[in-house]
């Protein structure tokens, strides 16, 4: 058994926004420090991190381009979000004598499917190497979702004060929510602004990466702060009474946070992302017993929608699916029905926080089970 470290190569294409290098750098992250893998991360545009992690530099994962870097031994290769690393490096990787494991880390689904092809191996046509899909996902015969090993020492070591005092954020008002919102230009901000603005509960929304001035109207006060770093980011998620949030990353870490959130998924042709949504939303809204879920799903696999479905089993929060789906449609957004059910939307928070830390993070997974397929642990 070799006492060397593990070395791991990770591939990551940058398409567009922050996710793609988000995700890959915190994976390549815990890897190193957790598990004193050699990690390198392969990207084709690092700027991003720049932003996300401004520390990137003082950890042990090397940051190299994603063209130019040869295969140098990896016992691990994970092409990210299936990237399709370069030709060169392919077939480097059949030179060595116990091909490395090589996986294709999928992007996030709750899409029943993905747990039965997790793990699923394809033969390369060509030069007869295994690849392995890894499914990130929120329960069990998946991947696992992101979340490192300090996450809770650092939380309970988080001050909201010193917090708000670093960013020079207003203290809240007595009452005031306060709102992240991390959302794509084609949300329907303007309706959310009018609505809070009418609203009888006073709002502070903080959103980071803007530069707009800070503006009150009504009972909104809105206030922009620099795009934060990965570890600050997850500290105005602790800080504020609900969340919105996007894409993949953020997605994951606002339920960490175990807060009241509204998701943004990342648009796709013919609206596959709303099956997807739809998706999460028949594992995530607390309508009780396992059969409505069953009835939910079955509902899904007829290709129903889950709205419609858990409304038809009287579920508890359709204000949630209504404003989720408004959120993603362009819908007419009812906020007073929504956070009339803030309180019980905390304990669905909490309660869904606790679910899926009952399983393996995703990076413990797939130590696990790359050290299995290279016959190590
Ligand atoms: O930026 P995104 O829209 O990235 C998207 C998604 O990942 C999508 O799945 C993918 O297909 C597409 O990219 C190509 O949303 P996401 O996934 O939340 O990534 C944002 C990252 O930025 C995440 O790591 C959180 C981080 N972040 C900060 O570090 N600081 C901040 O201030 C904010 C707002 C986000």
């Amino acid at each position: 058994m070799s006492s060397l470290p593990i070395r791991c190569d990770i591939f990551c294409a940058v398409i567009d926004n922050f996710g793609d290098a988000g995700v890959c750098w915190r994976l390549a992250r815990q890897l190193a420090t957790e598990f004193g893998w050699n990690v390198r991360l392969l990207i084709d545009d690092a700027t991003a991190l720049t932003w996300l992690a401004p520390d990137c530099n003082r950890t042990t994962v090397e940051v190299r381009h994603f063209h130019k870097t040869a295969y140098s031994g990896a016992d691990v290769v994970v092409e990210a979000f299936a990237c399709e690393i370069p030709d060169a490096y392919q077939v480097a990787m059949t030179k060595r004598a116990l091909p490395p494991v090589w996986l294709n880390l999928e992007y996030l689904s709750a899409e029943a499917w993905t747990s039965t092809s997790h793990g699923l191996a394809s033969i390369h046509p060509r030069l007869g190497l295994n690849k392995h899909f890894f499914f990130p996902g929120f329960g069990p015969g998946c991947g696992g979702l992101i979340r490192e090993q300090d996450y809770d020492d650092r939380r309970n070591q988080f001050s909201a004060t010193k917090f708000r005092a670093r960013l020079d954020l207003p203290h809240a008002k007595p009452d005031e929510l306060s709102v992240s919102l991390f959302s794509y230009p084609s949300a329907p901000l303007a309706q959310l602004y009018t609505a809070w603005a009418a609203s009888s509960v006073p709002v502070l929304a903080i959103v980071p990466g803007s530069s707009e001035p800070p503006r009150m109207t009504g009972n909104l006060r809105v206030v922009s702060i620099p795009f934060l770093s990965q570890l600050e980011y997850d500290e105005l998620l602790w800080l504020c009474d609900l969340n919105f949030v996007r894409g993949e990353d953020s997605f994951v870490r606002a339920q960490w946070a175990a807060k009241p959130m509204v998701w943004q998924i990342y648009p796709q042709a013919e609206d596959a992302h709303l099956i997807k949504l739809d998706s999460f939303m028949t594992h995530y809204l607390p309508v009780g017993a396992d059969e409505t879920n069953a009835k939910s799903e079955t509902t899904m696999q007829q290709g129903g929608r889950a709205k419609d479905a858990l409304c038809a089993v009287a579920c508890g929060n359709t204000p949630l699916a209504d404003f989720w789906q408004a959120w993603n449609n362009h819908g007419a957004l009812n906020w007073q029905a929504f956070s009339t059910q803030l309180p019980q939307l905390q304990a669905t928070a909490e309660q869904w926080a606790g679910k899926l830390r009952q399983h393996p993070d995703l990076a413990t997974n797939l130590r696990d089970f790359c050290l299995w397929r290279l016959k190590l642990g």
